[in-house]
């Protein structure tokens, strides 16, 4: 009870200050809510309307932010397939929140002043390079600010001045990892003992062969910018990924109502403290499952899964649902192939069709064709048994899908074009 007391005690301070914003005065209006006074349980609090990138879009550039210009030291944007960036600003206390936030992440996984950390993420409107950044600083770890890209440069770095941990996208270390083999460096060579890993869905199988082939301990960090960046969920060395104290989790099913504890559903997070962008119930379009509790890393309030998927993400091929982490759970599962993906949709006639193209090792493009095809056979075989339709593999030759330095893109929608 101390605990709803206390969540609706912010929640109310969230609304006094989204309550400045002409856009959202309309929007709660139309729910009866004019003033903090109007929030007296959750119930309440739940009639709130949602907000979604549409509303960021609509205020574009800086229609929602709750503070005079003057005040906002930052601000960050995300890139938007279609049209303008969603943009989000910062006062220089919501940067020391932030940095503080991420700072905490990165302790409890046991990140401390001695460590040498390569931020690898990308510098700039993107969260991920400053958010991580200012998270080591305010941790006193030391930063090495090399931002995404500029491969051989990275793993020279690494090696010489002894990184101890890497904080990039699941797929660069991947990536990372292929070049340090390609250039001849051990593992052994280099210091490395923790990732910090986050910015797109990855699978288990993904965090084994990051681990495996890095030589270190692989942890999921999640975030977006509209609600902060970096931090706003951070798994804890029970493998259990907690979501900070500052920001408030929902799951909504398709209708837009909640579902109960433990079931899957698109996340909604409010935050609880922001000064200058702050954001009530925000779609994440991300498919989760929250639950409340005590975990033995000390942590004591919401956790989620990891992200599997974005709702966007989700591609409808003759009816079934189907996401590329599945196809990629597929193919770590079989081997003599690498999780380098892409699934290419195609409408042949009236009907979808998707091509699963996969590269096969250095090692198995030289067997025989008839290995080959078995291989391919195997594949197939397992998408369609994860995945629950028919598909086409494409064993295609090593190094030829394009690598990512930041998200990696893993559809290549056809019908689109
Ligand atoms: O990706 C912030 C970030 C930077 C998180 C670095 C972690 C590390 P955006 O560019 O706004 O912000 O993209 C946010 O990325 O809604 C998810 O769909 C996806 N995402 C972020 N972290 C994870 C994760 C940053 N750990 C969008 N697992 C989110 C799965 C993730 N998806």
């Amino acid at each position: 009870m101390v605990y709803e007391e206390k969540l609706l005690e912010s929640l109310r301070q969230t609304v006094e200050r989204i309550l400045k914003i002409p856009y959202y005065q309309q929007k709660l209006k139309q729910v009866g809510i004019r003033e903090t006074g109007n929030i007296q349980a959750l119930k309440d609090f739940q009639r709130i309307p949602l907000t979604s990138k549409e509303d960021l879009r609509e205020n574009y550039p800086f229609g929602l932010f709750a503070e005079p210009m003057e005040r906002i030291v930052r601000i960050h944007a995300s890139s938007g397939t279609t049209g303008k960036p969603t943009v989000v600003g910062y006062t220089q206390k919501d940067i020391k929140l932030w940095a503080k936030i991420v700072a905490n992440s990165l302790k409890r996984v046991g990140i401390t002043q001695s460590d040498v950390v390569q931020v690898a993420y990308g510098y700039g409107l993107f969260t991920g390079g400053m958010g991580l950044h200012y998270g080591c600083e305010e941790l006193g770890a030391l930063v090495i600010p090399i931002s995404g890209g500029n491969t051989s440069r990275q793993l020279m770095l690494m090696r010489d001045f002894g990184t101890t941990v890497l904080a990039c996208t699941p797929s660069y270390a991947l990536y990372l990892a292929e070049s340090m083999e390609e250039a001849g460096i051990f593992r052994d060579e280099l210091k490395l003992r923790i990732g910090i890993f986050g910015a797109e869905p990855w699978t288990e199988g993904m965090r084994e062969e990051i681990e495996a082939r890095l030589g270190l301990r692989a942890y999921d960090i999640y975030g977006l910018s509209e609600i902060m960046g970096p931090g706003v969920a951070m798994e804890c060395p029970e493998g259990r990924l907690h979501i900070d104290e500052h920001f408030y989790p929902e799951v909504l099913n398709e209708s837009g109502l909640p579902v109960e504890e433990g079931q899957s559903g698109e996340l909604v997070l409010t935050s609880l403290e922001k000064e200058a962008f702050p954001v009530l119930r925000y779609r994440t379009k991300d498919l989760t499952t929250i639950h409340y509790g005590r975990c033995s890393c000390g942590h004591e309030g919401w956790s989620m899964n990891r992200v599997s998927a974005r709702v966007d993400d989700m591609l409808i091929i003759r009816g079934v649902n189907i996401f590329p982490s599945q196809v990629e759970e597929a193919i770590l599962s079989v081997g003599g192939i690498e999780p380098h993906y892409l699934l290419v949709v195609e409408r042949v006639g009236n009907l979808d069709q998707l091509e699963v193209w996969v590269e096969v090792n250095a090692q198995t493009f030289f067997d025989e064709v008839r290995q080959l095809e078995q291989l391919q056979q195997a594949l197939q075989k397992r998408i369609e048994e994860i995945a629950g339709i028919s598909v086409k593999v494409k064993l295609v030759e090593p190094k030829s899908i394009p690598r990512s330095e930041g998200k990696a893109k893993r559809v290549l929608d056809k019908r689109k074009m």
